[in-house]
């Protein structure tokens, strides 16, 4: 039994081979000017505060040959994935599917829907691409997962009370003990972050646990 200092209390992996590391999101359209988090009037600095933490983190899964997913939000060109309750809500200046300085906003494919050079997944990485908030809506993740016999998850990347938040509910809700690395996440919102901090581990870990990447790194340097 392996143990990561957590709250509610210690987060424990059974053995190394039943852990993921999942990054959510991390890609051009979220963290760089010209993308679709600046066209909804966001701060996108805020967000590249953690590519430091997030990249310690893989590198320590892949000294460790320790599975890791990433995701890119993302839709088919021709947007037929994408619903029109999400296509037409927001208040940017540009929408999904249009034309920016980073390419087609959200498009598969597109320069800005690439993971960000520091983070980019290694050959081998598996890389989930998804038309929602939610990294098991309409994709293959959960297969994927039962299939390596993947038990528990750990979360970086943004934005914490978006994509990361409904990742987590959606794993938790299908039995996946879910931790939440605060300071490899990150919000446009501090006071979101902050907030989902707090749901998450309310009520004895309602839905998971959180933890520093110091604790985890500390934690996995206990594995054989
Ligand atoms: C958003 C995400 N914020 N990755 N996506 O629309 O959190």
């Amino acid at each position: 039994m392996i143990f990561i200092s957590a709250q509610p209390y210690d987060y424990e992996l059974p053995d190394a081979t039943k852990v993921a590391l999942i990054v959510i999101d991390m890609q051009r359209d979220f963290l760089e000017p010209g993308g679709f988090g600046e066209a909804l009037g966001n701060d996108v600095t805020r967000l590249q505060s953690i590519v430091p933490t997030v990249r310690k983190l893989l590198d320590a899964f892949r000294d460790r040959h320790l599975p890791i997913i990433h995701t890119i939000e993302c839709h088919k060109p021709d947007l037929s994935d994408c619903p029109p309750a999400k296509l037409n809500r927001g208040k940017g200046k540009l929408k999904i599917g249009d034309v920016g300085p980073l390419g087609r906003i959200l498009v598969l494919g597109e320069p800005g829907n690439a993971i960000i050079s520091e983070l980019s997944p290694l050959p081998g990485e598996t890389v989930i691409t998804k038309p929602g908030k939610g990294a098991f809506y309409h994709t293959d993740l959960e297969y994927l997962l039962r299939d390596k016999g993947i038990t528990h998850l750990l979360f970086a990347g943004v934005t914490t009370e978006v994509c990361v938040q409904t990742t987590m509910r959606e794993a938790n809700d299908r039995g996946f003990e879910s931790l939440l690395i605060e300071d490899a996440t990150e919000s446009y919102f501090p006071e979101f972050k902050q907030a989902t901090i707090e749901m998450i581990r309310a009520q004895g870990g309602i839905v998971g646990w959180t933890t520093t990447a110091e604790n985890v790194l500390q934690g996995l340097g206990k594995i054989g």
